[in-house]
């Protein structure tokens, strides 16, 4: 498995915050800095991708990095060939990204690729996507998430990305990933899903954005939240 150093500096984090969230940084460069302040000692991670990428540039991923010692995943789908994917996952590494995700349905190939660049930056992360948490996923996806999860296994990812609003297929997945890969689940808040229902079906972290950055108080939201799929895994 490739990104064992990513995953034990974020079940650290975790560990010492308490925490099994991951904030989507979906917001524009401006708000970053106040929002991280804010919820910093709530999350385990943050994710960050084209929403704030794309306005501020890649250069926002060393300026989270100085401001704060939280694992960064960068969430760019990436969905291309070998070649192509191993350039993309490469910018991302050098940027400061301890993770990247990346679509399993390009195949074996293109994700190779990735955690080919992925070991020779020094054991970073990959996550892989069998799954998504909208609606729209049941069109394509869905049929084959299965083969898509098994490939994660296959070609030695660090986890998974699973969706927190059908939790009946975390189970699944988990089943079909083993226990050693991560399953990092979005679509808790504004998609529909409760904190603490991914993490009881088989989940490692719960990702979150609209619903602690458009908060009135992201802090105390992170809080409630964090307390929430706590209290739901008995703790
Ligand atoms: O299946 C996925 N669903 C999903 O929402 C895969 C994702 N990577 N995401 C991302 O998670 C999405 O792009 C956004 O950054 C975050 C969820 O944000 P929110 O719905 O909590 O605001």
């Amino acid at each position: 498995m490739v990104g064992k150093r990513f995953k034990e500096r974020m079940l650290r984090k975790s560990e010492k915050n308490e925490s099994r969230l991951i904030l989507a940084l979906d917001v524009p460069k401006e708000q970053v800095q106040k929002l991280l302040e804010d919820v910093s000692s709530y999350i385990a991670a943050v994710k960050i991708g084209y929403p704030l990428v794309l306005k501020a540039g890649l250069e926002i991923v060393s300026k989270i990095k100085k401001a704060s010692d939280l694992p960064i995943i960068a969430d760019f789908k990436i969905a291309d060939v070998p070649h192509t994917n191993q350039r993309i996952a490469r910018c991302a590494y050098d940027a400061g990204a301890d993770a990247v995700i990346a679509h399993a349905f390009v195949g074996r190939d293109s994700l190779d690729a990735i955690i080919k660049v992925a070991e020779e930056k020094g054991d970073r992360g990959v996550i892989v996507v069998p799954n998504m948490s909208h609606p729209g996923a049941s069109m394509f996806i869905e049929s084959v998430s299965e083969r898509m999860a098994k490939l994660a296994v296959d070609v030695g990812a660090t986890g998974v990305i699973g969706p927190a609003t059908r939790p009946k297929e975390i189970t699944a997945l988990r089943s079909w990933v083993g226990k050693e890969l991560l399953i990092l689940t979005p679509g808790v808040g504004a998609q529909g899903a409760q904190p603490g229902d991914a993490i009881k079906s088989g989940a490692d972290f719960e990702i979150v954005g609209r619903a602690i950055y458009t908060a009135k108080s992201p802090a105390k939201m992170a809080k409630s939240m964090r307390d929430q799929i706590n209290e739901s895994m008995g703790g």
